[in-house]
Order: C-alpha cells, then structure tokens, then sequence
C-alpha cells in the first residue's frame, strides 16, 4: 500500500463502495426527518459538463451529505430534463433519433457526476423524455384541461423562423430567440395556453412565505407585474368610447394627446382619410417588431397622428389620437393618455412631435416649468392645473380621483398584470404530445386517462415544416384516430408541449419514481415534499421556477399535494468563467471539465475548490492556482494523518495549554463549518477547515500529538471534511482504524465552552517548583483541580527533568499560584 496521496486511486475504489452498498438510498421513513436536496434537473448536451456546472452540484453535495451526518433521511436525486430543442436540433443535423442522442449525452453526464463523488440516490434516476414519464406530463395537462386552465386560441405568437416553432415570450431575448439568436417575428397562429394569469394574486402574495434570494422574488413580482389604477373612459368627436388604462389617474389633467397602439381596433375606423395611408404603414411596419423591441426605453419614439381627437372626460378637453408603438395591444386596454410632464415615453414623444406639455404635479418648491424640462417628472408631489383636485398630494390623489370617477360613471379602479398566459404549445417533435384529440362532432376532446401516454411515434422524418405546423402533423398513423366520445373518425392534436411542462413537476416525480398508477403517491409527497433546499442558475427566475409554483398551486387545488409552495428554499450559483474572464465555451476554446481536473488533481480537490473559489452567489474565473492551493492541502491534511507523528522527545512533554489552545481549534471549526455549510458559505468552509489543518500541525510541533485533544482533533477533522471530500475522509477515516462508513457518522458535536475565546485569554500561569526551587511554569485554566496541576506541572519539560528518577514525597498546591513538588 503506498502512503502516498493518490487522488486517482482511493476515488474510483470508495465510489464503487458507496454505489454497491446503495450507501446514498433514500428509503422512505416516518421515525426520521427528511431533507430534501435538489439542483435543477440538467438538459443534458454533448458537451458534457463543465466546472461551471459543477459548481452547484458539488456544493449542493456538501450540503446532503451534512444532512445525512445530522440524522436527516436525505432525499438526493438526479435526472434528465430531455426533451427539447437542442436535442432536437442536433439530432436532425446528426441525422439520428433525438432519444439516441438524450441517452448517450445523460449516460455521459452521470458518469461526469460519479466522477465527481456525487452523493445521488441513483435508484430514483429520470428521464422526462420516457413514456413512463411524459404520461404523467400529460395527465397534468389534462388536469389543467379539466380545471378550465388549458386552452386553445388564436393569437400573435413570436416564432422563430430559424427553429421553425413558436417561442415563449420569455424565450425571447432583445427580440432574438433564446437559442439560436436569430430575430423572431410575429405570427397568428392557433396555440394552446396555460392560464396562469388566474393564479397572478398567488403567485405575487406567496413570494413572501418562501425562502428565496431577493433578486429572484423582485423578477417574479416585476414579470406579474400587479399594477393597480384606473380605466377611464374618453369618448371620440364621433362619440366612440375610448377606454384607457393609467396608474395615475391624478396625473388626468394633464393628458395632453392619446395614443393608441398600432392593433387597436379603433385606429382603422377613427383615422381620417388625409392621415390614412401614413397611420397604414406605420401599421404595417409595427407588426414586424417585438414586443422588446417595442418596448426597449433606449429607443426613440416613433409614432404618427390619426387625425382624430379625443375627449378628456374630467375638463372637456379635446386631444389628438396618435398611434405609437410604445404602446402594447396586450396590456391595459392598448390605449393611454398622455402626460408628458409626468411620464417620461411621454416626453420624449411630446418633445419630438412639438406636443404641450403640461404640468399638474408640483414637486413643491420651485415647481417645474415645462419650457425647461429636460425629462418627466414622474415623482410624488402636489396637484396642481387639476380643477377641485388643487392641492391635493398626488399619493391621495390616486384614491380620491378614482373614487370622483366612479361616482360620476367616467372611469374604474382596476388591477392589472404584466403576465400573460403561458404559451405552452410547440410545433416540434421532441416533446410530450398534447393528449387532444380534435373531433369534427365533438370538438376538443381530452384523451382519457387509461389512453395515456399519447406515445411519440417512433420516425425518421421530424424535421419542423415551414407552414407552422408540427412534424408530427405530416404523419397518418399518429395524426389519424378516433374520438374517444363518439368513436367516429378524429384527428390527433399535433403541437407538443414546451419543455417547461415537464420540468413543472419533475420535483414530485423523485418522490415515487416509479410509480405506475400515478404521478406519484400522496404519502410519499407529503413525506419528501416540499424541497427543502434547491439550487441553479438564476436564468431560470421567470420561467421554470414561476410555472413548477403555478403547477404546485393547481396541484394544492385539486387536493393533490398540501402545500402550494414547491421550493422552500432557493439558492443560485454564480457562473465560473474561464480563466481569461471570458465566459466558458466551446467557442472560446476555454472550456474546463471536471474530466480534466480529477485527472490532475482528484475529485475532492474540485470539489473543494468549487466551494473556495469564491463567494456561491458570485461570477468568478478558475484559477490553477486556487485550486493547486486546494490540493496542497489535501496532501497536508494525509501527511498529518497518515504518516506517523515524529518521533516524541521524551523530555518534550505536552503543556496541557497546548491541548487546550488544540481543542479550542477544534471546536471553532466545528461551529464554524456548521454555520457555514448551513448558510452556503462554502469558501469560509474550506478555509476553515484549512486553519484547524494549520493548527493541528502548530499542536504536533508541540508534542500534542499522541494526547486525546490530538485523538479528538484528528477524528474531527476527518468528519468535517466529509461533505466537501468524501473520498480522502472515508479512505482516511479507514486508516485511523475507524468501522465503515464515515459517511453514516454523526455530525461532531461542538462545546461551546472548549470554543470560548477568552479561554485562553484567562488562562494562569502557575509556578512549577521542585523542592521549592522554580523549574518552570505552566498554563492552566482558573479552578484547575490540584490533580490535573499536579499532573500537568510533571509533564512541564524543565521540571520533569528534576523530578527523573526520584521519588515524589508530597506536592504542596496554592490554588491558581503555585505548586511545589517535594521529591527525595
Ligand atoms: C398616464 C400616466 C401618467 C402614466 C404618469 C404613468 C405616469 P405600469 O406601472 O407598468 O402598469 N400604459 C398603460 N397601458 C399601456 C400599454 N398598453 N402600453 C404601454 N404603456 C401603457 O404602467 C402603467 C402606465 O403605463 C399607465 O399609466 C400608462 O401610462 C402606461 F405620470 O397613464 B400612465
Ligand atoms: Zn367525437
């Protein structure tokens, strides 16, 4: 055996171990509490994992496997979230069936994440693309179905010509599609939705009952985007009703022009026929914009008038109804009245068109003058140019003009959302079909539940078509069936859902993997849910993590779980970037993999420095460097455990204030480490562990080695680094003459006294006399009894050597002072 630190060797041997004694099964338990650990399930490429990626998984694994050392029933589970475009993408480039490909790349990514220690229940291992999956994907469409909240309609949909299918609104980035990056445009088309509109109240209020990075709650709350004020109704000089929506309707005095947005139903009719064929082609021209575009602050106004005006219903006013693409079909009522003093889109398109700008909003002193303005003033003040409403703060003002509304029939308080509903259907082959079946004699028809799954037929040719329609439109055996109502001749839906659909209960699925009767059993649910602990990447914020909340509410709804909150907490990694600064890609050529690093240095040194590297919610770029750091003490910590102390002078015996100032150590690190893990601060964890390393060693040179505080440190040592490097602690643990396996010990317990500061601070000095001769002096605590000073003072090197060999009469003790040894 060689007593050499050899990473690549114990590694492979205690993975092994660990996989063959099912060391990480989670069984379900009712005398145990259970923690439930969770990283996003990946979308598995062929490019494998980085140490990017790894980041969340390995420091995610300290945080199970403490738990598991602290009593808990330890749910760790890992799958594949494999449906989906780039799967999709690349296999029709390979010229090969996706789900080759999805079970290539994920046998790959396991092996990556064994490589690595991961301390995964792999019994409860999925693969969101296997029918024994995606049936249930479909049974909780059809439960949506059933409760009013799946639905087919016509509309404006963002497709991306490139990819052939229709996006998300939230899969559209500046106007590009989140993939491929190629422009997307608009187009009609009949799509299927989630109504997650319905549940935006909830959704909004529970933010406050979970624990989630503030980052993350405020893109929740800005993507529902809860907006209260008021419709108020304008009339045109042909008398039509103009409904528009505003946040402040105390600012009404001010509207000095309409807008209405470029889809408005009544931008054909009001126009007049000298502004027809202008309004017309800036018609035209909006409908090839994104909404982000559209929308993009940066850009400037553009806009033309229609000819007509309007009438402000609180003064008579008559104003001119401009059409702009600022403003948005989809939100409010798509119609707005303009205050330029106040709403900044509003300057910009009232100084650039020579519009009136009138203020009605004083901010107090000074007041503003609306001839020297350079920008709105959107800010709390007084009314003013406002009829009755004169000298009224603006904040009041909201309420008391709304209330003046709706008593004279002119307008409403409403509440608004940003959110639309969830656009979930693709024109793809890669997905979960949509289980509806179109009868021309019943219409939509849901496929009944003993008819699940609606299977993915098993063809060479899915490429996306170019008319909108999915590939799977273009094949007879699926598209053709009968109606499950009238047993007359039906067509299949032929759209298949997005990929967030399965990942919007995959959290559920580990509970009871294998259930065949249902998504999963209500006990086991209620045992293992909610997740207590999940961690990815922030880009996830407004997708997946808003739609697994919707689906967990319906679920509360419909009595199947009892909770409406899937992730109790959440925490996101930070990216790592290469060395360079530069982001980690294939592109760049910067890429570095877990494959690399365990073949240099060892799994526990990646892991370990996954944690050091830096702060978790932090950017940060790899570093050789760290991570050698990382390494070197790792081989610190074996040669201070394996190797054999030095050989002990025997005059040099330990001072017990060095056990002491050990145990201190020791205890500090204890505590530390648990706080630390248990507030994801992996980089103080290390260094922690780093400095009771240090202070082992410090103990050794003082001949404390060999003592019980040396015993106790050692063991110490070793449990505490077992989260973040489970393979030298378990070989270590095995060495020290420690019963199989470290990772079933329990967590060390910490003495909060041992740990005190000022313990050593208040130590005293006590005076070792030999026949009443000074020899030496030692360190004791107050109090010490006269038998451990005895006991100590012997061991005092200089008065030892005064007391070899002969015989002890008596030992005189003055508590706390001094002690005379009396030998013959
Ligand atoms: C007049 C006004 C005066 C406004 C003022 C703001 C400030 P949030 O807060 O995001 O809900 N608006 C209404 N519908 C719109 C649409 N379809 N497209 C673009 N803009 C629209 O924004 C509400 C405000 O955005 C509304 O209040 C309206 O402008 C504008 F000093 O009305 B406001
Ligand atoms: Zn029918």
């Amino acid at each position: 055996m060689t007593d050499k630190y050899v990473p690549q060797q114990i590694e492979p041997y205690w993975q092994a171990k660990w996989e063959a004694d099912a060391l990480y099964y989670a069984a379900q338990s009712s005398d145990r509490p259970k923690y439930y650990v969770l990283e996003f399930f990946p979308y598995p490429s062929g490019d494998g994992l980085s140490v990017g990626h790894v980041r969340n998984y390995a420091n995610n694994d300290v945080v199970a496997r403490y738990y598991r050392m602290r009593g808990y029933n330890v749910l760790h589970p890992m799958g594949w979230d494999a449906f989906g475009l780039p799967a999709e993408a690349r296999a029709i480039k390979l010229k090969t069936h996706p789900a080759g490909l999805i079970a290539q790349y994920a046998a790959n990514y396991k092996r990556q994440l064994m490589l690595v220690g991961m301390s995964y229940d792999w019994s409860r291992e999925i693969n969101s693309s296997a029918p024994d999956y995606y049936k249930w994907t479909q049974w909780f469409f059809l439960l949506l179905y059933k409760r009013g909240l799946a639905y087919r309609a016509n509309a404006p949909a963002n497709w991306c010509p490139k990819d052939k299918t229709v996006l998300a609104r939230e899969e559209v980035v500046d106007g590009k599609c989140w993939r491929c990056n190629t422009p997307v445009v608009q187009r009609d088309l009949p799509q299927w939705f989630f109504r997650i509109t319905a549940y935006a109240d909830r959704l909004l209020d529970d933010l406050a009952t979970i624990d989630w990075p503030e980052r993350i709650v405020a893109m929740q709350r800005n993507w529902i985007g809860r907006s209260r004020g008021a419709e108020v109704t304008f009339t045109s000089e042909k008398e039509d009703p103009i409904v528009i929506f505003t946040t402040r309707p105390d600012t009404l005095w001010g509207a000095t022009f309409m807008v209405l947005s470029p889809e408005h139903p009544l931008v054909g009719k009001l126009t007049t026929p000298e502004c027809r064929a202008a309004v017309d082609a800036y018609v035209a021209d909006a409908r090839t914009k994104t909404e982000e575009d559209r929308t993009d602050e940066t850009r400037e106004k553009t806009g033309v008038f229609i000819g007509a005006y309007a009438v402000n219903p609180v003064n008579g006013e008559r104003i001119p109804i401009w059409v702009a693409d600022y403003v948005l079909m989809g939100y409010g009522t798509g119609a707005i009245m303009a205050v330029p003093a106040h709403d900044q889109r509003d300057f910009e398109f009232a100084r650039k068109f020579g519009l009136e700008i009138r203020v009605v909003i004083s901010p107090g002193q000074g007041g503003l003058d609306s001839d020297t303005m350079t920008e709105a003033y959107p800010h709390e003040g007084v009314m003013v140019n406002s009829g009755p409403f004169d000298g009224t703060p603006a904040d009041e003002g909201v309420d008391k003009v709304t209330a003046w509304l709706e008593q004279r029939g002119l307008g409403q308080g409403v509440t608004r959302y940003r959110m639309r509903d969830w656009l979930i259907s693709r024109q793809r082959y890669w997905g979960a079909p949509i289980p509806i079946v179109h009868c021309p004699q019943c219409g939509e028809v849901p496929v009944p539940d003993e008819d699940l799954p609606v299977r993915l037929p098993d063809v060479e040719h899915y490429e996306p078509t170019d008319t909108g329609e999915s590939p799977l439109s273009r094949i007879p055996e699926f598209v053709n069936t009968t109606c499950p109502q009238c047993g007359g001749p039906a067509r299949r839906e032929t759209d298949t859902m997005g990929g967030f659909a399965c990942s919007s209960w995959y959290f559920l699925r580990f509970a009871d993997p294998h259930n065949e009767q249902a998504a999963f059993d209500a006990r086991a649910a209620a045992y293992w849910l909610p997740v207590d602990l999940y961690v990815g990447g922030a880009e996830h914020a407004v997708m997946h993590l808003l739609y697994a909340r919707f689906w967990t509410k319906v679920m509360y709804d419909a009595g199947l779980v009892g909770f409406a909150e899937p992730f109790a907490r959440l925490r996101n990694q930070g990216m790592i970037l290469a060395s360079d600064g530069r982001k980690m890609s294939k592109s760049y050529g910067n890429v570095i993999t877990p494959d690399e690093v365990v073949a240099k240095h060892g799994a526990d040194a990646l892991r370990a420095y996954e944690g050091f590297i830096s702060d978790f919610m932090l950017d940060v770029p790899w570093n050789e460097d760290g991570l050698q750091g990382v390494s070197r003490w790792l081989n610190r910590v074996w040669r201070l455990i394996v190797e054999e102390p030095p050989a002990r002078d025997p005059a040099a015996v330990a001072d017990p204030a060095h056990e002491r100032t050990l145990r201190q150590a020791v205890h500090q690190a204890i505590r530390d480490v648990t706080r630390q893990i248990e507030t994801f601060s992996f980089n103080t964890m290390v260094a922690s562990l780093m400095k009771l390393t240090n202070s082992m060693y410090a103990a050794r040179d003082l001949a404390v080695a060999g003592s019980p505080a040396w015993d106790e440190a050692v063991v110490t040592l070793m449990l505490l680094m077992a989260p973040p490097c489970p393979h030298i602690a378990e070989e270590l643990w095995q060495r020290t003459g420690h019963a199989y396996s470290i990772h079933r010990q329990a967590w060390p317990v910490y003495d909060e006294a041992a740990a005190a500061e000022d313990l050593i601070e208040s130590l005293i000095e006590i005076v070792v006399q030999v026949n009443g001769k000074v020899r030496d002096h030692i360190s004791v605590a107050p109090g010490t009894s006269e038998d451990d000073v005895r006991a100590a003072a012997l061991r005092a090197p200089n008065a030892a050597k005064y007391v070899a060999g002969k015989q002890i009469v008596k030992t005189i003790y003055a508590p706390d002072k001094l002690i005379n040894i009396v030998v013959r």
